[in-house]
This record gives structure tokens, sequence and C-alpha cells, in this order.
């Protein structure tokens, strides 16, 4: 299955300049006698056809003349030993179906053919047994799907062990042709109940402070007014008229804008306009991120490892608490504690230093917004609850370190992914694996930057972080290239990186900050990135909000040269898409690339005073919780709607959902099999499904949290007066920068205005390539006479604002490029 590309996008675009009906989030096609099944008549082979084996089951499994051929070499113990099968297929409540298939064997035998449930009972929804011979017989049978939608069903063929069977049936080959399911009667099925309700007025869920910027956005809808209803008072407060029309090219819609930043008293209120749904409610006030702020941080208590945690629905004794191996070594070591990382119960090194970076950083920006009452055991001790949760995973990663020389560990897990149980099910023997320079320079930084927050909370803990810093930089400095890799018989998160000179950036710069010496920087790089890949900005963030930095230094002007630059282009993206979003492309974990976004144009904000940079970072917050075009809140437990079944382990034992988690989010690679069956026909912007089985769009991770934290912390206090940029010039040579930050300033001249593909004609393949190449100018580089055309309104080099014109000429909203107007 693959989806299809940007192609079909475009096409469906150009065919209708202002999209004004729904757009399904999810194509229920299946028209009545189509055949559900795919490659049925194995014409190409075995595509499609897998075979699942247990219990000593074997098996040989090919494609022969238009049949597939299945050797069943050893039966196994159960009927499902050898199990032939095609997962996600589509039945719909109600829906009169009729199952087929023609099947033979070289010997006699029984088998079982079914479409079942795949997991937990694997009850089926259609059964047959079936006597098959050495002739090809049709085995056939009308059922009616009387269960609920199951999109994600399976169709399976028991060829295991049978007691119709004689015990000492030989080995043998069954052929199998023409698989058919068809819907025969769809007249009782109700599409609409699977394809769930779009909203068409989408905000913040959640809600704004007084003085933020307030963007809602209409679809569905050909403009108009709209007015701002207080829900108590039943009040209009406020009426505008929409903005557009803005074409989605991710998203495949039609939007419209609306900017109610005028309303600021505080209240609960709606968005109405003639014709639509109203808005889910919101609210407006100065305290209205208190709960979830709380409730983000306490769920890395609730993810707290090696002790017994203490809750009304999440509480469990303690877990992986056992001698953990050093792999391919009979060494033992304790690595006891930690937050499990996400929705497995793994501990990695370098999505740890993420976290503590996010939450100190976030505690350095807004300390006062952090109580000690958060709910942890700690709570009330009288250090801010903040430093007591991340000092639990500062000291599991002491013990990640080697002593004797400085290296750390990369992660400790078991072998595999468990299944869905609680914490301490988990009881296979916990291994932990080599050493690497991510893991040893993202722990130098952490434990450098940790440091000073615990210097007056805990003198002699911060200096063990310090020495244990210095320590660990020594080994990577001196091993710069020890990569990580899952040996084959390790299959939990791999996170492998094969740059490294990011993480050594930020460990310079953070031992720079941490102890004033200046042989750290000496001969640093400035590099970019928040993730647990990317790290650079995390340097860049440490020398620009350290106390008593030079302003004038080649080290302070290249970090606030590249993080500008950054925020210079997320700007000029989030510009151009209606829901505000500084992305053009989703991959796994889209959410915190939207965050980080937010904390870096929030940091431009501190920089520059610049008010446009804060509302692009506020915009971010509001993608999160509610602002994107799946009308959803990305948090557990805010927002009228938001996930409820997160790929978490916890959540999944206990059949609740976690509050105060933010999901994966957006990923348009379609990268498991519930994203694949559920999203295989949406637009990039909408490939999220709120199902546990999608562990790329609807896990949880501590570092997903942990950038919304900051997030919160970074735009709150935005009222207050910034550090005015430094106006003296650079007095030294030119700063180091990553060449990666240069401008796109073209230097020859165009061949043709907007091609920015060299394709020969300008079509909104050009605006994608652009904003492609805004957005990851590594992947999506322009060539020069591409940069040339692209710069349309031959002024600031590429930006956005290209790309809008290609839109807008693409629109037939203007005639010809350079446009003019707006
Ligand atoms: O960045 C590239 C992009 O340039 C490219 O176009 C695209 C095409 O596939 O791929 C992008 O890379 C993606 C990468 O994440 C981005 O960070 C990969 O597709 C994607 O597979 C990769 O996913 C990672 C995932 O593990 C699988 O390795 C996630 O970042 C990472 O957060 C996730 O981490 C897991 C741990 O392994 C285990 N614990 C849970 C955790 C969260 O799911
Ligand atoms: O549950 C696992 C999740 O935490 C990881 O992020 C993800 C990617 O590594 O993998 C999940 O485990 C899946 C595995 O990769 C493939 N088989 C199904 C597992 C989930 O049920
Ligand atoms: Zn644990």
């Amino acid at each position: 299955m693959k989806k299809k590309g940007l192609k079909r996008v475009f096409a469906a675009l150009a065919a209708c300049s202002v999209m004004a009906s729904a757009m399904p989030v999810m194509n229920f096609a299946a028209s009545a006698a189509d055949n559900i099944i795919r490659n049925s008549t194995f014409e190409t082979g075995t595509e499609e056809w897998g075979v699942y084996k247990e219990s000593g089951g074997k098996y040989k499994l090919a494609g022969e003349d238009g049949k597939l051929a299945l050797t069943v070499l050893d039966r196994g113990e159960v009927s499902y030993a050898v199990q032939l099968n095609q997962p996600t297929i589509k039945l719909y409540k109600n829906g009169v179906y009729r199952f087929s298939f023609d099947v033979s064997s070289t010997v006699d035998r029984y088998i079982e053919g079914m479409i079942q449930l795949d997991k937990p009972d694997y009850r089926s929804y259609v059964w047959m047994g079936c006597d098959v011979t050495t002739e090809m017989q049709t085995f056939e049978k009308e059922f009616v799907m009387e269960e609920e939608t199951d999109i994600m069903a399976k169709l399976c063929f028991n060829c295991g062990v049978e007691k119709q069977d004689p015990a000492d049936l030989p080995e043998h080959t069954l052929y199998f042709d023409n698989v058919t399911l068809e819907l025969i009667d769809d007249s009782n099925v109700d599409y609409s109940e699977a394809e769930g309700y779009q909203a068409s007025i989408i905000a913040n869920q959640v809600g704004y402070r007084p003085d933020a910027k307030k963007t809602a956005v209409f679809r569905n809808t050909e403009g108009g007014d709209f007015s701002i209803v207080n829900v108590d008072t039943e009040e209009v407060v406020f009426t505008g008229t929409m903005e557009g029309p803005k074409k989605n090219i991710q998203a495949e819609e039609t939007n419209y804008t609306g900017d109610f930043s005028a309303v600021k008293t505080p209240g609960t209120y709606v968005i109405k306009s003639e014709g639509l749904d109203d808005s889910y409610p919101f609210v407006i006030g100065n305290d209205v991120y208190d709960d979830i702020f709380d409730e983000t941080l306490r769920m890395l208590y609730l993810q707290r490892c090696g002790t017994a945690v203490e809750d009304k629905d999440f509480a469990h004794p303690s877990c992986h608490d056992t001698m953990a191996t050093i792999y391919d070594t009979d060494t033992k070591i304790d690595v006891n504690g930690g937050w499990h990382d996400a929705g497995d119960y793994g501990r990695y090194i370098v999505a740890a230093a993420k976290t503590v970076a996010d939450l100190l950083y976030a505690y350095d920006a807004s300390p006062e917004l952090f109580s000690d009452n958060v709910g942890i055991p700690e709570s009330g001790n009288g250090t801010p609850d903040v430093l007591d949760e991340v000092r639990y995973e500062l000291e599991w990663m002491l013990k990640m370190q080697d002593k004797t020389d400085g290296g750390v560990y990369h992660k400790v897990t078991c072998a595999t992914f468990p299944q869905y149980i609680m914490p301490e099910e988990e009881t296979k023997p916990l291994i932990v694996m080599p050493k690497s320079t991510t893991a040893t320079a993202d722990f130098a930084a952490s434990m450098a930057l940790a440091y000073e927050f615990y210097k007056d909370v805990d003198a002699e803990f911060a200096d063990t972080c310090l020495e244990a810093a210095k320590k660990a930089y020594e080994w990577a400095i001196a091993n710069p290239n020890v990569r990580y890799k899952n040996p084959a018989d390790v299959v939990t998160g791999e996170y492998g990186d094969k740059v490294t000179s990011d993480e050594i950036y930020w460990a310079k710069a953070q031992l720079y900050r941490a102890t004033g010496d200046e042989s750290y920087i000496a001969d640093a790089s400035v590099k970019r990135g928040l993730d647990w890949s990317t790290v650079g900005d995390y340097g860049n963030i440490a020398i620009l909000t350290m106390d008593g930095i030079d302003k004038t230094s080649d080290i302070y002007t290249a970090a606030s040269e590249t993080v500008l630059k950054q925020a210079k282009d997320m700007k000029s993206v989030s510009d151009v898409m209606p829901y505000g979003v500084t992305l053009v492309e989703y991959n796994w974990g889209s959410n915190m690339t939207v965050a980080n976004a937010g904390n870096i144009l929030a940091l431009a904000y501190k920089l520059t005073g610049e008010q446009e940079y804060l509302d692009k970072a506020t915009a971010q917050l509001d993608y999160l919780l509610g602002t994107n075009p799946l009308g959803t809140s990305f948090v557990t437990g805010f927002g009228t709607v938001a996930p409820v079944a997160p790929h978490h382990r916890p959540s999944m034992a206990v059949g609740k959902c976690m509050p105060g988690m933010l999901v994966g989010g957006v990923n348009q690679n379609l990268e498991d099999p519930a994203a694949k069956a559920y999203c295989i026909d949406s637009p990039d912007a909408k490939c999220w499904v709120d199902n546990a089985e999608s562990y790329s769009t609807n896990e949880i991770t501590i570092y997903w949290n942990s950038p919304l934290t900051y997030l919160f912390a970074m735009t709150e206090k935005a009222g207050e007066p910034v550090t005015p940029p430094t106006t003296e010039p650079p007095t030294t040579e030119p700063p180091v920068t990553d060449p990666t930050d240069a401008p796109s300033v073209p230097s020859i001249p165009a061949t043709l205005l907007g091609d920015a593909n060299c394709d020969g004609v300008v079509s909104i393949a050009d605006a994608t390539a652009i904003l492609q190449h805004l957005g990851n100018n590594d992947e999506y580089a322009l060539s020069e006479q591409g940069a040339a055309n692209a710069d349309v309104d031959g002024k600031t080099g590429v930006t956005a604002g290209d790309a809008l014109s290609i839109q807008r000429l693409d629109a037939k909203l203007i005639d010809s490029l350079p446009d003019l107007g707006e």
C-alpha cells in the first residue's frame, strides 16, 4: 500500500479553486460489489499477504501460476500456528457481505477461513470450517456485520494443527485463489457515523491569555461575518469579517481566518457564523493554562520507573528494579530510576537530555509558574516540583555513566517491546546498551545545565552533576564518532543519529555557561535543532540566555543569527498557513516540532521585541490545543475533543486515558498499520488517528510533553519588556555559522518568475517546492536557477510570501507575477 503523493493533492486543488464542501477526513469507499481483498487473484505474487507463525508452526509461501501456494512444513501445536492473513480489512456495521475463496491441497485436510477482530480476543465476524481436497473448491458465505464498524479487521486462514485431521498428516501445499469480500448491500450502513464530525469553526479549545493574538479558522464556507459570543451572558462581544479564501495545500481545504484578538475580557466564549456550527467553547483568562501546565508536568511523575507510583488511576508498584546486564558482557549494574520514555517502558539518554533541557530552560524563563504543589511525593518540600521531578531523571542518568571513563550508555530496555501491560509486569531481563557519542555529549550538556539549578538547592548534588558533565565531555571529545545502532537482537527504540557535531556543540556551550571557561567554545561551531537527534539550538539558548554574556562576542552573534534566521523562516511559513503552523511536512512527533518552533519564535521575540514573533509562537500553542485541521486538542484530557486512545501502555492496560499527555500528532509517512488503515486517503496534514494501535501518530513521550511546558513558560511573560538587541556591529571576523544557514538570496537572473522547480511552468508545485525548501533546506534545496526564479518579488530572497504569490496566481486571484497586491 502506498500513499498517493503530492501530485494527487495538486490535481484535486487544480480542479476547484474554492472548495466549499466538507472534505471527509477518511474515505469510506467500497462501493457495492467491489472486491475489498487486495491482490485477491495473486497476480502480483504474495504481495499484501503475510503468514503468522507460532508454537512450532513452519511454512513456505510463494506465488505460483496466479495462485498462492502455502506449504505447511509443520502444523505446530495450535490451529493458528500457521496462519495466512491479510490485515486492515474494512467492515462497516450493518453491511451485508459475501465472503468467498477457492482452495485445494495436495493432501485432504481441514482449514478455517475467517475475518476477525485483530485483538484483544480475536473473535470472528465471519467464520467457515472447510474440508479441503485435491480438487479446487469454492467456499462461500454471506453475512451481516453486526458489530461496530471495524476498518482494521483481519482476514485469516488457520492452517496449523486441527483436531479434524489425522495426527500424522504429511507435509503438504495449499493453493488459494479468488479470495473475495464484497459489500453486496450497504443500504443500512451509516457512513457518516464512521466518518466522524468535522468542525467548521476551529479555535484553541483550551483558551487564550487576554493579550494574546487570537485567530479562528473557518472551512466549509465561502466567507462572511462571524461573531464572538459570551456563553454565560449570550452577549455578542465582537463581530468581524472572515479573511480569505486561503488555499491550504497540505490539508486539502479552503480556509478563511478571523482575528478576534480584540476580545480580552475573561470569560467563556463560542464563535458563531451563519450556516456553520458554533465552535467548541473556549476560555479567555490569565489562568487559562494553569491546570494543563501542572498536569503536563505531573505526567512525568506518572512515568516514574523503579519506584511505586501513587495515583487514583495509574498507581503501580515498583518496576524495572532488577540489576541490568551490559550488552554482550556478564557485568551487571544498577540503573534503577528515571522516567519511562513513552508508551513503552524503555529509558533512553538522548530522549532524557532533551526533556531535562526543556524543563530547566522553562523554569529559567518563568520560574514563578512552577509551584510546589503539582501533586508529586515531593510537593510541599520547599523546592519547586519541577526541580524535584527533573532530579529524579538526573539521578538515573548519573547511573548510566561509566564512572571509569566518563562515557554514557545509550539506553536501558528489555530486548523487545512488551505487550500492553503495566510496567511492573514487564519482567524480562534489562539490557544496558553500549555508549554513544550522542548520549555522552547530551549527558554532558544536560548535567552542566543541571549544575546551575541545583547549586542553591543542594550544592553537593550540583557539584556531582558538574563533575559528571566534565568527564562525559572528555569522553565525547575523545570519541566523537561512536554511533549507536541496534543489534539484531534488540529492537526497542534506536534513537540512532549519524551527526554528532550538534550534540558536541551543545555540550561545549553548556560547559562554557556553567564554568565561564572560554576554552570550551574556542573552536565551537554553531548548530541548530531542538529534538532528540538535533540539539544545536540548546547550545544557542545556553549562550543567548547566559548571565553576563558579551553580546558582541562571536559566539553570541552567531547563536543569535542562527536563531533569528530560523525564526524568520518559520514566521514566513506560518504567514501562508491558514492554521498558522510552521510545518511544511509532518513527520513522526510533528507536535514536538510545532512546540519547538514555538520556542524558537518566542526566543526571537525576547531577542528583538518584535511582536509578530510572539504572535507566531502562541499560534503554535493554538495549533496544539485545537487550531488544526483535525479540529482536536492534542493533549489528553484538555479541550472538548482530545485524544482518548493514546498508544500508552499504562492507559491501555488500565483502560483509561492518562491526562496531560501531548500525543505525537500528524505523520504523513504512515508508519504503523493503523495509520495506514485510517489515513491512506487523508491529506498530509490530516494523517493522524486517535487509535491506540497508531504508535506513529498517537503515542506520547516525555520529550513531546516537555517542549509544551517550555512553550507555556516562554509565552507567559510575553508582556514583559525584552532586552533590546545590541546595536553595535560585530567587531571581529564574521561569525561561525552553520553552512546550512546561508540565506537563499539569488545571484543570477530569473528565467521564468515563479518556476522554482525549473520544469518550465508555474504551478502549485512551485509553491510547495518553496515551502519545503524553507522548512528543510538540507532535504529540499532549490537549484541556483530555481532560487532565482522563486524570488518572485525580487527583494528579500526566497520567502514564504513568494509561495503565497504563486498560490494566489494558481487560484486566479491575481493575473501575473510578481504579485503586487495584498
Ligand atoms: O526527518 C525525516 C524526513 O526528512 C523524511 O522526509 C521522513 C520520511 O520518512 O522521515 C523523517 O524521519 C522520521 C524521524 O522520526 C524524524 O524524527 C522517520 O520517518 C521516523 O521513522 C522517525 O521516527 C522516530 C521513531 O522513534 C522510530 O524510530 C521518532 O522520531 C521517535 O520519536 C520515535 O521514538 C520512539 C522510541 O523509538 C521508543 N519509544 C517511543 C518513542 C516515540 O514513538
Ligand atoms: O509500542 C512501541 C512504541 O512504543 C514505539 O515507539 C514503536 C516504534 O519503535 O514501536 C511500538 O511497538 C511496535 C513495534 O515497533 C512493531 N510491532 C508492534 C508494536 C506495537 O504494538
Ligand atoms: Zn519501570
